[in-house]
């Protein structure tokens, strides 16, 4: 019987996105089409008669901006907001700010997609971490300097055993909303619905088009996640699969 229901969303278009850079913890602004695109995910929650009552979300830029603009299309900006570096990107490590085909062309195929999508699959190091006022709370030798998603899943499920799950065993009717980044969701997916680490590096998230989980009353998923508009999905989570490929 399905008790939680949760709605997860990548933020819209970075910058950097549209350039084809990794981004990870730079802290890059949404583009204008990304903007759009967040304002048809408000849209698609809207729609969906699934309200968000709180909404959790990282300390980077684009995904507090998704948020924001979400819970502006729905008329409740006043609800309360989460924010924790345990929901930030995966930190990019020394590939951050750089071209995506380039590194392409530097390292071959086999290394850019172990280093973009496998579960183990660790960027080179930067040498010191971002230290930079918006972590101050947090230990610094917790602060990454390059992760894989697995990196990930460790730091990111404190939140969801600390915060997340607490707030909804506290109040079951509350609907959180986490307007977070691409590993984030990926991370989520793969613990919530046991994908195995071989199946999530063929996973890829799109921008802005929230999707749903409903859990029992043990945090399990009931059913597969959905996507509010399941045809954009498909479409927009293979171009992510092929960035820094070009058009062929
Ligand atoms: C992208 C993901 O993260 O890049 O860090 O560049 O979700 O914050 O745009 P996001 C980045 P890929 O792993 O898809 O190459």
């Amino acid at each position: 019987e399905a008790k939680y229901t949760i709605i997860l969303v990548r933020h819209g278009q970075s910058q950097w996105n549209r350039s084809d850079k990794f981004c990870g913890w730079k802290d890059v602004h949404l583009s204008t089409e990304g903007a759009r695109q967040a304002e048809y995910s408000g849209r698609l929650i809207r729609e969906s008669g699934i309200i968000p009552t709180v909404l959790h979300t990282s300390r980077l830029t684009r995904s507090c901006q998704t948020g924001n603009i979400i819970l502006e299309q729905l008329n409740r900006q006043y609800i309360d907001i989460y924010r924790s570096w345990r929901l930030n990107e995966r930190h990019y490590g020394a590939l951050q700010g750089r071209f995506k085909s380039d590194v392409l062309k530097e390292v071959g195929k086999e290394k850019y997609m172990e280093w973009r999508r496998a579960y183990e699959g660790c960027p080179p190091l930067l040498e010191e971490a971002d230290h930079d006022d918006r972590y101050k709370d947090v230990d610094q030798s917790e602060l990454p300097r390059g992760e894989s998603l697995k990196m990930v899943l460790e730091r990111f499920l404190p939140y969801v055993n600390g915060v997340l799950i607490p707030l909804l065993e506290k109040d079951p009717s509350e609907i959180p909303l986490l307007s977070v980044h691409g590993s984030i969701v990926r991370a989520l997916l793969k613990h919530w619905f046991s994908i195995s680490d071989e199946d999530i590096s063929g996973l890829n998230i799109p921008n802005a088009i929230p999707l749903v989980i409903t859990l029992d009353k043990n945090f399990r998923p009931i059913g597969e996640y959905r996507y509010l508009d399941p045809q954009s999905a498909y479409v927009e989570a293979n171009k992510v699969a092929h960035q820094g490929f070009g058009q062929t």
